[in-house]
């Protein structure tokens, strides 16, 4: 069974790959269409509107292909930047780009365990956090750019894999987190967004 199928254009067969990004299986669009993820952009109520501009952020078509799409393009955009470059702030006060990566792997994690607890039908009230209380834990700069980049992804696939085996009905699921109601599938977008808003940040500020 292939954790993750693409389709790279319609009409195209589609290509499978297993957890380790090796492909291992084609299909055509007629298999595609039944092993294909189906899930919905989220309605508003779905989220907190603090969220909004993530959400947003997300281009039309399937986000488990979007997730995917997005870890490839992020490791080739971050593995460019030169080790010496990873410490570097455009402002005081302001994170290095190491920061910045590892403030996406720990939202990534966080926000794919909300995923998880809403798509089983958890109730409970997920807590928030404080990105910046969590920041002041912990010295990236000990780290290499590489062993961030690796580390982020490392959490992506494993949000891919829990995604590509979350059951359809999962996804509509709406637990509450940070006092908000949440869906799964609002999850997801915003996961896609926040990587997104970040990744446009790097390019923006710190490589120009
Ligand atoms: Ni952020």
């Amino acid at each position: 069974m292939p954790l993750f199928c693409m389709l790279r254009r319609t009409g195209e067969r589609g290509t499978c790959y297993n957890l380790l990004n090796i492909r291992i299986a084609d299909i055509d669009e007629n298999l595609w269409q039944g092993e294909k993820s189906m899930i919905g952009r989220p309605q508003t109520e779905e989220y907190n509107v603090y969220y909004s501009t993530y959400v947003s952020m997300v281009p039309e078509g399937d986000i488990a292909q979007i997730l995917r799409e997005q870890l490839e393009e992020t490791t080739a955009a971050l593995s460019a930047i030169s080790e010496e470059r990873g410490d570097y702030r455009y402002a005081p006060g302001k994170w290095s780009i190491k920061q910045v990566i590892g403030h996406l792997a720990d939202n990534e994690r966080i926000m794919s365990y909300r995923m998880l607890r809403i798509a089983r039908g958890d109730q409970t009230p997920l807590p928030g956090y404080d990105q910046n209380a969590y920041m002041a834990t912990v010295d990236f700069a000990e780290n290499s750019l590489r062993e961030l980049i690796e580390d982020f992804a490392a959490a992506r696939k494993s949000t891919l894999s829990l995604i590509a085996l979350l059951p359809g009905d999962g996804w509509v699921r709406t637990g509450s987190a940070n006092n908000s109601p949440l869906s799964a599938r609002a999850l997801a977008y915003i996961i896609a967004g926040h990587a997104t808003h970040h990744l446009n940040g790097i390019k923006t500020n710190y490589l120009k």
